[in-house]
């Protein structure tokens, strides 16, 4: 039978807000991310209900399975652990010849990417930034901004997330505020 039907799902362009069917929503707080930030102490003692980011996914099939795709929005709030700013876990893909999309949708941010090597380099977000994430390249999105951090990402429905490696032994640079600038330091230059 020939049916027009209406889209299942709906994005808000200007927002990268998700509506409609199997969009599933996760909240990161404070609480929830021990051992991101560098300083511990500080992330301990600051209010553990606090938001750091949110992400809406779009996931039309379960995860895990060959061939589909998973469309996202993720909003990182403005603010700093000390003089780090607020970012994600940052992960590999469990399957590592997996690659993914990232685009700005609104505020400043820094798309940290790590090699095998450990190379860490950043690349900056904005509207409309796009960023191809290579396969077997760690990647973590940092908000630098006064107001929120909004972007997409588009990811293979089987590459899975590790989190594990980065738990472990972290990207070897992280983005601190000096001066109220970002800069990207390497780990062994922070001092504890
Ligand atoms: C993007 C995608 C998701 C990821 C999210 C948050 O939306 O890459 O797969 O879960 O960012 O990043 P993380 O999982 O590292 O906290
Ligand atoms: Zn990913």
């Amino acid at each position: 039978m020939n049916e027009i039907i209406e889209p299942k799902v709906n994005v808000e362009i200007e927002s990268g807000n998700l509506k409609g069917e199997k969009v599933i929503e996760i909240t990161k707080r404070l609480r929830d991310l021990e051992n991101i930030f560098s300083d511990e102490h500080i992330r301990k003692i600051m209010e553990p209900n606090t938001i750091v980011y949110e992400v809406q996914a779009h996931m039309p099939v379960e995860e895990g399975t060959t061939a589909g795709l998973f469309f996202g929005t993720t909003i990182i709030h403005p603010g700093k652990v000390g003089d780090e700013y607020f970012m994600t876990k940052g992960h590999l893909h469990k399957k590592s010849d997996r690659a993914e999309y990232y685009w700005g949708i609104e505020g400043e941010g820094m798309l940290l990417l790590m090699d095998k090597d450990r190379n860490t380099w950043a690349e900056k977000m904005h509207k409309g930034s796009l960023h191809y994430i290579d396969a077997d390249v760690a990647h973590r999105t940092v908000n630098i901004g006064d107001g929120k951090l909004i972007f997409g990402a588009c990811w293979p429905s089987d590459a899975g997330h590790n989190y594990d490696e980065i738990l472990m032994n972290g990207f070897s640079a992280r983005l601190i505020e000096k001066d109220g600038k970002p800069i990207l330091v390497s780990e062994w230059e922070i001092d504890k």
